[in-house]
């Protein structure tokens, strides 16, 4: 459904508004302050996730960037660097935070889909010496940039097993965990499993209106902590914005309607501007149109979606990222093919 002035915005799962039951979770959440740990409502948030993920601990941060910065500040130091996909978030789209704040560098794979395999991890590690030394490899699933892609599970066990092998640290940007689950019916734990500390956000798909958590041993949560008051990130009564969170988390289950929707709205292209989507590789709540397949140019586009009430980012290298979540319809995926026929 569009939102109440009647705009339905594909840019990102991140527009969500709060629904009603999030709405009235916020205005009873029991709270206190946080930084005592005082709040019950983000204790029992990070339970939540700690048990989701098959982790001892968790910890609330308004962010998924923070979440993951803080992966980077616990499990590296200055000068090393991070094995990664060349195409991921926290490389790309954190506003250069690993090199501002954490002081280290990028030793990337150029792989689709976000992948890593087992002989990257080897042939990085080859490169002893004088080389930067690499202190974590980072998984991002689903994968943003590929158009909201699964990494096979078997995939990141045995590249996993392979840095942690060698002494890597592992951290999972799981910004999107739950839509990696739901389409491959592989439990969040099952994918938590390969890595030392996983990352998620209940302000994607789950559609709550702020905040990530990031969860691992006890030892690593309570140093997770620590840098998190270092960062200016220690919230007092956050329980206002957990409550969201916990009924974010709560009704996951229905991230498989963004799943049917994205489908629905592929096919809509697909019919409409042939070749303009591979059908195939619309696996979770994403599809990347080739616009160029509209024949016609991003001005045009865009001055017709803002006549019908639309909404969507601006094709990036030629991919025009559509993203489905809880705030838009089937309805609305017909509008937005229509609109530009
Ligand atoms: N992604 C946003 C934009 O930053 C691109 C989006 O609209 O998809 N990891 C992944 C995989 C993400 O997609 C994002 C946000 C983050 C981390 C950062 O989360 P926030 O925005 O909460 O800092």
């Amino acid at each position: 459904m569009a939102f109440a002035d009647g705009i339905a915005d594909f840019r990102s799962d991140t527009v969500t508004r709060p629904s009603a039951e999030m709405i009235e979770a916020m205005a009873t959440a029991p709270v206190g302050d946080d930084v005592y740990r005082d709040d019950p409502t983000v204790n029992a948030l990070e339970e939540e996730a700690a048990a989701v993920t098959g982790k001892e601990a968790a910890l609330f941060v308004p962010s998924g960037t923070m979440g993951n910065q803080l992966a980077v500040m616990l499990h590296t130091n200055p000068g090393e660097e991070i094995l990664a996909n060349a195409a991921s978030h926290v490389r790309s789209i954190e506003a250069g935070a690993p090199q501002a704040l954490s002081g280290v560098g990028f030793r990337t794979v150029e792989r689709p889909g976000g992948r890593i395999t087992a002989g990257d991890v080897e042939a990085a590690m080859e490169m002893a010496g004088f080389f930067p030394r690499i202190g974590l490899m980072v998984w991002e699933n689903t994968h943003n940039l590929s158009g909201g892609l699964v990494v096979p599970l078997e995939m990141m066990e045995e590249s996993s097993a392979a840095a942690r092998g060698r002494g890597l640290a592992v951290h999972i940007d799981g910004a999107r965990i739950f839509n990696a689950a739901v389409a491959s019916q592989v439990p969040a734990d099952r994918w938590a499993s390969v890595s030392d500390t996983i990352q998620f956000c209940f302000s994607k798909g789950l559609g709550a209106p702020v905040g990530s958590v990031v969860c691992g041993s006890q030892e690593a949560v309570d140093e997770l902590r620590y840098l998190r008051k270092r960062l200016g990130g220690g919230m007092r009564q956050a329980g206002v914005i957990a409550a969201a969170a916990r009924v974010a988390l709560a009704g996951r289950g229905r991230l498989i309607e963004d799943h049917r929707l994205a489908r629905r709205l592929a096919g809509a292209f697909a019919d409409r501007f042939p070749e303009s989507v591979d059908l195939g590789a619309v696996e979770t709540n994403m599809v990347l149109v080739d616009f160029e397949k509209l024949k016609m140019g991003w001005d045009e586009a865009a001055s017709r979606l803002r006549a019908a009430g639309l909404r969507a980012n601006p094709p990036l290298a030629g991919d025009w990222r559509i993203v489905t979540h809880r705030d838009v319809s089937p309805e609305d995926a017909d509008r937005l093919v229509d609109a530009l026929v």
